[in-house]
């Protein structure tokens, strides 16, 4: 029996090393070690035998069983890696479970300063989008706001190093004299944008962030057509009266000039972190053209007027959506995004 065990032994090992696919590794596989296979029929007679013979056939048995059992481990193994490599680069396996790609959506800032823009395009207004980085003529000068002003102080900036007399606008006011000077008037236009100021920032502070800018030059323009324009203007993004209030405000390009506060909708006027405890928002800087801006935008101040306005988005978004922290915008905090 000992000699029939060496003989099987060798002649599987030849057998399983002369198989090419693991088709025929399967069929040898059964051969020799299935449970009908002619390894198995040895160690089945096992049992009959007596004496010193039984444990030293048994140990044999098992000893081949298992060197047997390592080359089928070890040709299955590397078959394995042949039919890896005979797979096409682009290998596309239909039967894997698909992965779902990740869509985006618009920003909330995005999404309201488009409701702002349908508002206004309603109004008879042109949305028109001006430059980032500006000259300091358009975003002080042309503004009544020369080098010396202290006005200056209040929307310190970013300014370009090797590049005198550049800046990155602190308001999208920047807009006015350049729109002057291209369309003339009578006009209404709004200027969507981002401003930058060199700020601590804090919950309702940000260095970076988007302003919208009214302007609207006609014959007799007065405080009640820029009130109306923006009672319309908050109707259509709140869809209900919100109370607004005037305060008086400084602003060199506009004579007399306002702050514009809201209802603080995140605590109906209670009082809360956002409204520093007083029920009202301050989010919109307002007055009527100074002659002086007219005049730098090349019209007869004797024959127009005009209203402007500058509203800080991300504040409107902010009472809009109940957010209680600006900075929330640009932290990129997907958990903050994906509730829009
Ligand atoms: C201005 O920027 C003027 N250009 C507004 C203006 C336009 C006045 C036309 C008159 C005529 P002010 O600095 O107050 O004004 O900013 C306007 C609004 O922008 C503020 O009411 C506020 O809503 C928002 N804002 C200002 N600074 C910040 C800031 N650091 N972070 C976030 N929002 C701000």
């Amino acid at each position: 029996m000992e000699l029939d065990l060496k003989k099987l032994k060798d002649q599987a090992m030849a057998e399983f090393k002369k198989s090419k696919t693991l088709a025929d590794l399967d069929k040898l596989e059964t051969k020799y070690l299935g449970r009908k296979g002619e390894l198995s029929a040895i160690l089945r007679k096992v049992k009959d035998l007596t004496g010193e013979a039984k444990p030293k056939i048994g140990q044999l048995a098992n000893q081949i069983k298992l060197e047997l059992e390592k080359i089928v481990a070890e040709l299955r193994h590397e078959f394995g890696h042949l039919a890896d490599k005979a797979k096409p680069a682009h290998y596309l396996d239909i039967t894997l479970p698909g992965q779902k790609p990740a869509l985006g959506h618009l920003h909330p800032i995005t999404i309201i300063t488009r409701q702002l823009e349908e508002v206004f395009v309603k109004m008879g207004f042109m949305v028109l989008e001006g430059p980032e980085l500006e000259s300091e003529y358009y975003n002080f000068e042309s503004l009544n706001i020369p080098a010396t002003h202290p006005a200056r102080d209040i929307q310190d900036t970013f300014y370009i190093k090797d590049q005198p007399g550049w800046l990155l606008r602190t308001q999208t006011s920047n807009q006015q004299v350049r729109t002057m000077e291209k369309y003339g008037a009578p006009l209404r236009a709004i200027f969507p944008g981002r401003v930058f100021r060199c700020e601590a920032t804090d919950v309702r502070h940000e260095t970076t962030f988007y302003q919208l800018e009214g302007l609207m030059i006609d014959k007799d323009i007065s405080i009640a057509h820029l009130v109306t324009a923006l009672k319309v203007m908050l109707k259509g993004i709140f869809k209900k009266d919100v109370k607004v209030r005037l305060r008086p405000g400084y602003f060199p390009f506009v004579e007399p000039g306002f702050e514009v506060d809201v209802s603080c909708l995140l605590c109906d006027g209670e009082g809360c972190g956002l409204c520093k405890k007083t029920g009202w928002v301050e989010m919109i800087g307002a007055g009527l053209v100074h002659p002086k801006v007219l005049q730098a935008g090349g019209l007869d101040p004797k024959i127009w007027s005009g209203f402007a306005f500058g509203m800080g988005i991300n504040r409107l978004v902010m009472l809009k959506y109940g957010i209680d922290d600006i900075r929330l915008f640009m932290s990129g905090d997907l958990r903050f995004l994906e509730q829009f």
